[in-house]
């Protein structure tokens, strides 16, 4: 069995985009996990990895194997589990994956999260809000984040949307963005959308947005809709 250190908002919310690419591959993949739900404030929890971020796994059939970081998490499911399905099936499948990642990391999640900031912080456990606060304060450079959530859905959310014309461009070629299949490319920025869908109500996209389609698709393969409080 696998255990998943994952990260836990109040009221029992997973709202951690990374964690929940790491529960998409292991779906992917077929292997079942037992999940460790890990506020801000409890890094004893996984001192044992060597470092204070999640997602990370334990593999109790592979020796307790422990492995942090999504993208390591990736690549160690598919060289532990050659036989089940791929995660990244060639050297150019993976290429794409790291396109993404950056991409998502640096246009997606960075465009995201000043839209949310406000709303995550009220969803944040009581007891890990002075640590988020200060963490997510110094790299915003503010602690009022219901002010820059407000300044960003009134000023930055046109340009948000603009800046996910790739994926619209995508869509129309496939299902996915890998293709007729979903494949990690996917996983990595359906995982930001539920992010998002974990914390807020907020519509990020209009309506009629294209992405909406297949975010769908991406939030009911493995039921994880069913997991986002409050519904996205
Ligand atoms: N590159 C890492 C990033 C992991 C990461 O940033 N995790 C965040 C949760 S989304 C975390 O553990 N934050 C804890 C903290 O900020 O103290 C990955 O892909 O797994």
């Amino acid at each position: 069995m696998i255990t998943l250190y994952d990260l836990e908002f109040a009221n029992g919310a997973r709202p951690s985009p990374f964690c929940w690419r790491a529960k998409f591959a292991l779906k992917h993949k077929g292997l079942e996990w037992k999940e460790v739900p890990i506020g801000f404030t409890e890094k004893d929890k996984i001192a044992f990895s060597g470092q204070g971020l999640v997602p990370v796994i334990v593999d109790n059939a592979n020796g307790d194997k422990t492995i942090h970081d999504s993208w390591e998490i990736a690549l160690y499911l598919d060289k532990a589990y050659p036989d089940r399905p791929l995660l990244l099936k060639s050297a150019h499948a993976q290429a794409f994956a790291r396109f993404m990642h950056y991409w998502t990391g640096l246009v997606v999640h960075a465009g995201m999260f000043p839209l949310i900031v406000g709303d995550m912080y009220a969803a944040v456990r009581p007891q890990d809000r002075d640590y988020f606060r200060e963490s997510r304060g110094k790299r915003l450079g503010t602690e009022d984040f219901a002010k820059l959530q407000t300044e960003a859905r009134a000023g930055r959310l046109a340009a948000f949307r603009q800046s996910l014309e790739p994926l619209r461009l995508q869509l129309k070629v496939g299902a996915f963005l890998a293709g007729d299949r979903p494949a990690y490319p996917d996983y990595i920025v359906a995982s930001a959308f539920l992010w998002a869908g974990s914390v807020t109500s907020f519509k990020l996209l209009d309506g009629d947005d294209p992405i909406l389609p297949w975010y769908a698709r991406m939030r009911d393969l493995y039921d994880f809709g069913s997991r986002l409080k409050p519904a996205a």
